[in-house]
């Protein structure tokens, strides 16, 4: 396979004036007619090189006249005009057989050699490559267009982006006015019913708002969807000014899909997981991401769609910057503090796990061979965290005007990293030549910190290394802004927040008029992406978690303590430590505490972020033991707060209807907590009892989980199945918390049994990832030192790839911390690593993820 280089960016050599599609709709042969106005550009080579996949071509014709294009590896070549023409071609295309779910396909899948059922749905994914399924196009996002849509076919509801522009007898006509990439085309139809909304924007614009789904159930859980929608619009016009620019913006619920969402200009098509929500089906932390991924795929209007990327390289562009602007919708709706402990945990579990391993690479890739594989941690999550420093960097106002600078700079452009960091520079005076390494160089940077105090001036000396990456042998110094407060040994808050910053690979910053040596607090709210290193005790650790004002670093605090003390009982065997106990002990009795923020502070590290902390200390991670030590852990705590337990879990009951508001989610999520410690201590007891009389999902999901971790609820997981067999997002989350929650010495035979239940579809991508995806999470069980579960992944990694490398290629993943690992575990990874790669026509995806994790 052919590796694509960033250096080798070339312009396209012609201009796509306009586009016109019909498609005449039919399951395994549905006919696509394309007619392109190009207008050769000044410059160009002359050149017409179209993209095409899976496509068979019916005719072509120039200016009307009939030619015949050479079929090229990829796509098409023909002889042109030197003058503006008309292309147009015909081709064939089976949505019905494409399982892939890139391009159009069919939505439930059919089973294998039959029709699709009466409620199948038509439906496309095109972002990155997918429109080349379609038809034959430049497909590259710098090539932009206004489309004009046709939908022949007798579905009730045909929808594409744009507005509707004609409605009749077994036709639609739509008319997108904006020019777009062609990622961003798509195509809905099939007998949908609409959750119907409005809303009006801030020019006086009405806009109408639809969520579409199959009619059933479904119909009855779009209201929140609906709601966070407007919260969404009305958010994004009073931070950042941007209004809708369509008559129209519909959302669309599928149920097979890749991902979770994609932005379509005015269509946008969502896992049906990620709009979908009812209090009985949904959990709070369901509602919680709904609500972020309706934000994040709205705001990609502007940040996406409006400005674009020049070419996928830029990808980080549009989403670390909407990934950013969710956030911070986020921060607005719910808890700041909360929301930014949340991210950064998931930032450490993947992001930090990616950039120190084999998949390491920067948030601007300089190469790949598939791009569907670099929408990464590191390019969303890592990319965010770059905006969140500039903006610390040159403040909120400068923040303020650099956006408002680069809309209005590059509305409608195809942009780049540079662009962007141009209008930064434009706005502050400033030079971000050093801040753009973040954007060029790959792996978590170690900041370690020392410090003296002499005649009452502090100072805190900083030292930057980033390792080694693939391809990056050496690192030059980012900036970092550091983010410092200081505090008396009182607990008294003496140096308020101060952002040093750092540009030198060693510099020192000094304190002065100090009466005495101040407890530092470092890195407050997460200011850099970096592993902080600094020598400290429990007993420091504990006066922070106590005395800190940053809500994040006073949470730090107490997972550094936490991560300490499960370090050392599985490296030196220790015991259960006292200090640990005691401050868990306080945070879970101090009821001047948010409920969701003491919930955070309980929750213990991970059983993979203890594994990664115990490798980077040159220790090799045993999962089993690693496990052990957690469940210990978790023991003892429930055994030293048991005559706090009963209290704390009366007093986080929510009265009167389920409401999804933070506040409330919060007291759930802590008396989840506190559940989860009680059923150690009375054999799940309350947990039982919840679980009868639950009535919501949190809460029922909660009370089994709790009975699962004590190796109980045989009788509710049949009583859950039983309620809920006909909704499949609920059955997803039966499969999911049983191989999630197995015992390690049976999580592989578990999940095996799982996979041959009648309801287990391997070829829907929730499923799956509910199923092996949860089963990898089981670190314990998916780590089994006999070798069966990486073998059990294989062979279901083996036989998705031929019909979804996409999601196969993704769940590679699962494998890339195998270094991290004993030499009897490396040989099973790798023979099972080997085994992938050597089957027979795998995928360029799964090719590509495999080889790089091999190394
Ligand atoms: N832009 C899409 C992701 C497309 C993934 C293609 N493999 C969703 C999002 O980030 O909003
Ligand atoms: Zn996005």
């Amino acid at each position: 396979p052919q590796t694509i280089h960033l250096k080798d960016y070339t312009p396209f050599g012609f201009e796509a004036e306009s586009v016109e599609l019909t498609f005449r709709l039919a399951p395994t042969a549905t006919r696509v007619l394309s007619k392109i106005r190009f207008l050769p550009k000044e410059g160009g080579d002359g050149r017409f090189f179209l993209h095409g996949e899976d496509l068979t071509l019916i005719s072509a014709r120039i200016d009307g006249a009939p030619v015949t294009p050479r079929l090229v590896e990829g796509g098409l070549e023909a002889q042109v005009p030197a003058e503006p023409f008309i292309w147009e071609a015909e081709v064939e295309i089976s949505p019905a057989t494409n399982t892939a779910l890139e391009g159009l396909y069919m939505s439930p899948l059919a089973r294998e050699g039959e029709a699709p059922g009466p409620g199948a749905m038509y439906c496309t994914q095109c972002e990155a490559e997918g429109f080349r399924k379609i038809t034959f196009y430049p497909d590259r996002p710098d090539v932009m267009s206004v489309f004009t849509v046709r939908i022949e076919g007798d579905a009730p509801v045909m929808l594409s982006n744009g507005n509707p522009v004609e409605r009749g007898d077994g036709f639609a006509v739509w008319h997108d006015p904006w020019r777009k990439p062609a990622y961003l085309f798509a195509l809905v139809a099939g007998d949908l019913r609409a959750h119907p909304g409005s809303f009006t924007t801030m020019s006086g614009k009405e806009v109408a708002l639809n969520i579409w789904v199959r009619p059933g159930p479904d119909e009855d859980k779009c209201a929140f969807g609906m709601e966070a929608l407007k919260r969404s619009m009305t958010w994004d016009e009073e931070v950042y000014g941007r209004e809708y620019d369509l008559d129209v913006f519909n959302i669309v619920a599928v149920d097979d899909f890749n991902m979770g969402a994609m932005e379509n200009k005015g269509l946008n098509v969502f896992n049906s997981s990620c709009v979908l929500a009812s209090p009985e089906t949904s959990t709070d932390m369901n509602f919680e991401r709904i609500e972020a991924i309706i934000a994040h795929e709205y705001f990609h209007n502007w940040t996406g769609n409006r400005i674009t990327c020049r070419d996928w390289f830029q990808l980080c562009l549009k989403e670390g910057l909407t990934v950013f602007r969710d956030a911070q919708f986020t921060a607005d709706m719910r808890s700041a503090p909360v929301k930014r402990i949340s991210d950064v945990i998931a930032l450490r579990a993947r992001q930090f796990r990616e950039d120190n391993g084999p998949l390491a690479h920067p948030v601007r890739p300089e190469s790949f061979v598939e791009i569907n594989n670099f929408y990464t941690a590191t390019v969303y999550e890592k990319g965010a965290e770059l905006i969140g420093m500039l903006k610390t960097l040159v403040g909120d106002a400068a923040y303020a005007k650099a956006l408002d600078l680069y809309f209005e700079r590059h509305d409608g452009d195809a942009a780049t990293i540079e662009d962007w960091l141009k209008v930064f520079e434009d706005v502050t005076g400033r030079d971000l030549a050093q801040f753009k390494r973040w954007y060029a160089q790959a792996g978590t940077p170690r900041l370690s910190v020392t410090e003296d105090f002499k005649d009452g001036t502090y100072t805190l000396h900083f030292k930057q290394e980033t390792p080694p990456t693939p391809g990056q042998p050496h690192k030059a110094p980012f900036v970092i802004p550091i983010a410092v407060g200081l505090l008396n040994p009182n607990g008294d808050e003496v140096v308020p927040t101060r952002v040093l910053e750092m540009t030198q690979a060693e510099q020192s910053f000094s304190f002065d008029g100090l009466p005495s040596k101040p407890v530092p607090s470092i890195l407050r709210d997460f200011s850099a992406p970096v592993i902080l290193e600094r020598a400290s005790d429990n007993t420091e650790r504990a006066f922070l978690l106590a005395h800190d004002t940053d809500p994040f670093n006073k949470w730090e605090a107490g997972r550094a303590l936490a991560k300490d003390v499960l370090c050392r009982m599985v490296s030196e065997g220790a015991t259960p430590d006292g200090a640990y106990l005691d401050a868990a002990l306080a945070v879970l009795r101090d009821d001047g505490l948010d409920p969701a923020f003491r919930a955070l502070a309980l929750r213990l590290p991970s059983e993979d972020d203890i594994a990664q902390t115990l490798f980077g200390a040159g220790i090799t991670p045993d999962p089993v033991e690693i496990h052990t030590a957690r469940e210990t852990l978790s023991q003892a705590l429930a055994q030293h707060a048991a005559d706090t337990l009963p209290r704390i879990y009366a007093a986080m009951t929510v009265e009167g209807p389920y409401r999804p508001e933070a506040e409330d989610a919060g007291k759930r999520d802590l008396q989840g907590t506190v559940l989860g410690l009680l059923s150690r201590i009375d054999g799940g007891a309350q947990a039982a009892a919840q679980y009868d009389a639950a009535g919501n999902m949190t809460q029922q999901l909660a009370a089994l989980s709790c009975l699962l971790m004590i190796d109980k609820g045989e009788p509710e997981l049949a009583r859950f199945y039983e309620q809920w067999k006909d909704d499949r997002l609920v059955i997803d989350k039966w499969f999911g918390m049983q191989a999630l929650q197995a015992p390690p010495a049976r999580a592989a035979a578990v999940t095996d049994a799982l996979t041959r239940h009648p309801d287990f579809d391997f070829r829907n991508p929730n499923r799956f990832r509910a199923t092996l995806g949860s089963f990898a999470a089981n670190a314990a069980g998916f780590h089994a030192a006999d070798g069966a579960g990486y073998r059990l992944l294989a062979d279901w990694l083996i036989r998705l790839d031929p019909l979804n490398p996409q999601t196969t290629a993704r769940m590679t993943t699962s494998f890339e911390t195998w270094k991290r690992y004993d030499a009897d575990r490396q040989a099973l990874i790798e023979g099972e690593l080997r085994r992938i790669l050597n089957t027979d026509g795998l995928s360029r995806d799964t090719t590509e993820m495999v080889s790089r994790i091999l190394g």
